[in-house]
């Protein structure tokens, strides 16, 4: 599949706590990183989310119990958890998308309330690639807000990994996607 000048690259945060090591790991965080890495050059378009949460969010719990809205203190806006992975290659001027930054409101798709589709829009952007992590939260969500803005949506199927508790909710959220009109890649298929 030809990645044509009118496709753009959401890379969802692929960020330190997201990543083994961090405050909300999710297994193999950092597999998706050289992933990403290989098919960026190919997007003439490329954005990155990041979860950037205040000190208060109001989806941190204590203790948490690892399901929306109530994880661990994660992503905390300027934090070295909130830091894109040190392997992940941003470019100068790659847009960056920061989302869920006030207290009382998640927010697990990168297209709620940021400026994001209309960018692309602008841009001329009519496919939108997305990957990242995690597959049963921000990317799902964030795929599916792509569709709602009237993208064709395709999953990077092999740049993505989820929380996956309880297990199996990453490959149901794939199909979930699916379902909804998300097309499945893999990053060797394209080219
Ligand atoms: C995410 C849980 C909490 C994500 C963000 O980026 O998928 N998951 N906040
Ligand atoms: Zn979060």
């Amino acid at each position: 599949m030809k990645v044509e000048s009118t496709d753009a690259l959401v890379v969802v945060d692929v960020q330190n706590d997201f990543c083994p090591g961090g405050a909300l790991p999710v297994e193999e965080g950092q597999r998706v990183v050289p992933v990403i890495n290989q098919i960026l050059p190919m997007f003439e378009h490329a954005v990155f989310s990041r979860d950037w949460h205040p000190e208060d969010h109001c989806s941190f719990g204590d203790p948490p119990e690892f399901i929306d809205g109530s994880w661990p203190r994660h992503c905390v806006a300027n934090s070295p958890g909130a830091e894109f992975h040190g392997d992940l290659l941003v470019p100068a001027d790659a847009l960056i998308v920061d989302k869920a930054t006030k207290s009382d409101t998640e927010s697990y798709d990168a297209f709620d309330d940021t400026d994001l589709a209309e960018r692309l829009r602008r841009a001329q952007v009519g496919r939108v690639f997305v990957c990242g992590l995690a597959t049963d939260f921000c990317v799902k969500h964030t795929a599916l807000g792509a569709l709602d803005h009237g993208f064709d949506v395709f999953l990077v199927e092999n740049a993505c990994r989820g929380v996956n508790f309880p297990p199996g909710s990453a490959a149901k959220a794939i199909e979930e996607m699916k379902l909804a009109g998300v097309h499945v890649c893999w990053s060797g298929d394209l080219e």
